[in-house]
C-alpha cells in the first residue's frame, strides 16, 4: 500500500487534540506510511491562501485556511445547519440555503484541487465525515484514480429523511465516487444501501457490492472504538484520582449519576434532565442519596439552536433543583465546561451510573470510555440510548428510549440498586466487546478492506 492520506475537517495539528479518537487511530498509520493529514487549519482569514505544510512528531500536515465567508457557508451553514440536523433526524431544525450549499461545494472543490496536487497514483486517501461528502468525486474530477475510502462518523438517516435535503441526489451521487464507504452501524449502512437501490437506480451484486452511476461501491459497518488499555490506565493516574477525590468530597457518600456530552441537541440533554426530575418525583427514597452531575461544554455557539439549548438547560436544571432540592442537596449539578481526559476518566470511575441517552448518535465514545474506566471489582452501570450506534454492540447495557422519561427514570433506579454480581456480569461482557473492537481494530479493518479493492475494475470514467 502507498502513503495514507487522511482528510478531515479538524486535524490533530493542535497537540491538545491528539488524545482524541481519530488522532489515536490515524497517527501510527500515517507515521508508518510516511503519510499526510490534510484538513482545515482551524483559522479563518480574509483571503484564501494555499496549503501550509509542516511535520510534527513524524506526521506531515497539510492545512488550509477557510475564509470568513467559507467558514460561515461551508462549516456553520451547510455542514452544521443542514447536514448535521438532517443526519440526526432533526428535519425541524434544518436550514436549507442555496448559498450555504454553494459554499459547501466550493470548499470541497478548492480543498480537492489543493490536495490533488499532492497526490501520487498509489496513495490511499481516507476521507472523514459529513464535511466532505463531495471530496471523492472532486478528486476523481481532478484525475485521481487511486483508492479513496470514506468514513461517516454520524448516522446515515433513513432514505425518507435523507430525501428532505434538497441536494440529496447530488450528495449521494458524489458519495458513490468512493470505493469504500464505512458506517458506524449496520443500520446506517442499510439506510444508504436502500437509498441507492430505491432512489438512485443502484443494483446489488452477488458479492454484496453495489453498481450505481457506472461505478462499483462497497458499503460496510466499522463501529469506531477507543484505546481501551490507555483509557483504563488513565483512570488510575494521579490526575484522575484527584478528580475522583474532589467530586467525592462534594458527593459525601451519595451515588454519582454522571453524564458527559458536548452540548448538542442530538445528545438528548433536556429529555435527560426531565427523566432525572421524574425519577426524583417517582422515587422519594432517592432524595438526598444520589447526585446527577452533567458535564456539557458548549459547542458551535454561533449556531442559534446551540445557544437556545444552553438557555433551555439552565432553565430546566434551575426549576428541577428549585422544586426538589434541599438545604444540603441539589439533584442536578450541571457544569458547562470541559475537563481533561484524565479528569473525565476519574469521574467515570467513581460514577455508579453512566447516563448516555442521545436522541441520535453515530456511535458515542463516552459510552465506551465509561466502561473502560470502571473498577472491574466494583463496576458502575451504563444506561444507554437505543439510538446511539454503541447500543448495537452493547446489549448488556440498560438500553432505554431517551424520549421515554419513565423508562429512563426506572433504568437509573434499577442501575443504582443493581447487585454487584449482575453489575460485574454486564460490565465484563461489554468490556470484552470494546476490547475486541477497539480503535486499532477499526482502523486496520477499514484500511485492510480499502487496500484490497481492485480499483481498476471499479471506476467507469466520471
Ligand atoms: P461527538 O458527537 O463529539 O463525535 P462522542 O463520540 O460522544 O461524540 O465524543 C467524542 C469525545 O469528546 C469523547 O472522547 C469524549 O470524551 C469527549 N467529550 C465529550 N464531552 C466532553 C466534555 N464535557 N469534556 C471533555 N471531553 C468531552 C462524533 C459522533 C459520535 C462518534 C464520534 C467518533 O457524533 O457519534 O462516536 O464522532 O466517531
Amino acid at each position: 500500500m502507498g502513503r495514507l492520506i487522511g482528510v478531515s475537517n479538524r486535524t490533530a495539528a493542535d497537540p491538545n487534540a491528539r488524545a482524541g479518537g481519530l488522532a489515536v487511530a490515524l497517527w501510527d498509520a500515517l507515521v508508518s506510511s510516511n503519510g499526510t493529514w490534510f484538513g482545515w487549519s482551524g483559522r479563518t482569514v480574509d483571503e484564501a491562501r494555499g496549503i501550509e505544510m509542516f511535520s510534527d512528531d513524524g506526521v506531515d500536515f497539510a492545512l488550509v485556511d477557510l475564509t470568513h465567508e467559507e467558514h460561515e457557508r461551508f462549516y456553520l451553514g451547510y455542514s452544521n445547519r443542514a447536514l448535521w440536523p438532517i443526519f440526526h433526524y432533526r428535519t425541524d431544525l434544518a436550514n436549507f440555503d442555496d448559498e450555504d450549499f454553494a459554499g459547501y461545494e466550493a470548499v470541497n472543490h478548492r480543498f480537492a484541487r489543493l490536495l490533488s496536487k499532492q497526490l501520487k497514483p498509489d496513495d490511499v486517501v481516507w476521507v472523514h465525515d459529513y464535511h466532505f461528502c463531495l471530496m471523492g468525486e472532486e478528486l476523481r474530477q481532478h484525475g485521481f484514480d487511486g483508492r479513496i475510502g470514506y468514513f461517516l462518523h454520524i448516522p446515515f438517516p433513513a432514505p425518507e429523511v435523507f430525501r428532505t435535503l434538497p441536494e440529496h441526489t447530488r450528495l449521494a451521487r458524489a458519495m458513490t465516487a468512493y470505493n469504500l464507504l464505512g458506517f458506524q452501524t449496520d443500520d446506517h449502512r442499510a439506510n444508504f444501501e436502500r437509498y441507492l437501490l430505491e432512489f438512485a437506480g443502484g443494483r446489488k451484486n452477488e458479492d454484496g457490492t453495489i453498481s450505481v452511476h457506472g461505478r462499483t461501491v462497497r458499503l460496510k459497518a466499522y463501529p469506531i472504538g477507543i484505546d481501551v488499555d490507555d483509557f483504563a490506565a488513565l483512570a488510575e493516574k494521579d490526575k484522575a484520582r484527584e478528580a475522583s477525590s474532589r467530586i467525592g468530597k462534594f458527593l459525601g457518600g451519595r451515588e454519582l449519576v454522571l453524564g458527559v456530552d458536548r452540548m448538542d441537541y442530538s445528545k438528548g440533554l433536556p429529555q435527560r434532565f426531565e427523566a432525572v426530575g421524574r425519577m426524583i418525583r417517582d422515587y422519594p427514597d432517592l432524595h438526598g442519596k444520589v447526585s446527577y452531575t452533567q458535564i456539557a461544554p458548549p459547542s458551535r455557539t454561533k449556531v442559534d439552536e446551540y445557544a437556545e439549548l444552553r438557555e433551555q438547560l439552565d432553565q430546566l436544571s434551575g426549576s428541577i433543583n428549585g422544586d426538589h432540592g434541599d438545604l444540603d442537596w441539589i439533584p442536578i449539578r450541571y457544569l458547562a465546561r470541559s475537563y481533561t481526559r484524565d479528569e473525565l476518566a476519574g469521574l467515570y470511575r467513581i460514577a455508579r451510573v453512566g447516563l448516555v441517552t442521545p436522541l441520535r448518535d453515530g456511535m458515542n465514545l463516552v459510552a465506551k470510555e465509561f466502561i473502560a474506566a470502571q473498577d472491574p471489582h466494583d463496576p458502575g452501570v451504563l444506561v444507554l440510548s437505543h439510538f446511539a450506534g454503541a447500543a448495537s454492540q452493547m446489549p448488556e447495557a440498560l438500553l432505554v428510549n431517551p424520549y421515554d422519561t419513565h423508562e429512563v427514570a426506572d433504568a437509573i433506579y434499577r442501575a443504582i440498586h443493581m447487585p454487584l454480581e449482575e453489575r460485574k456480569e454486564r460490565w465484563n461482557a461489554i468490556n470484552e466487546t470494546i476490547r475486541e473492537k477497539d480503535i486499532f481494530w477499526w482502523r486496520q479493518s477499514f484500511l485492510h478492506d480499502l487496500g484490497h479493492i481492485d480499483v481498476d475494475s471499479d471506476i467507469a470514467p466520471v
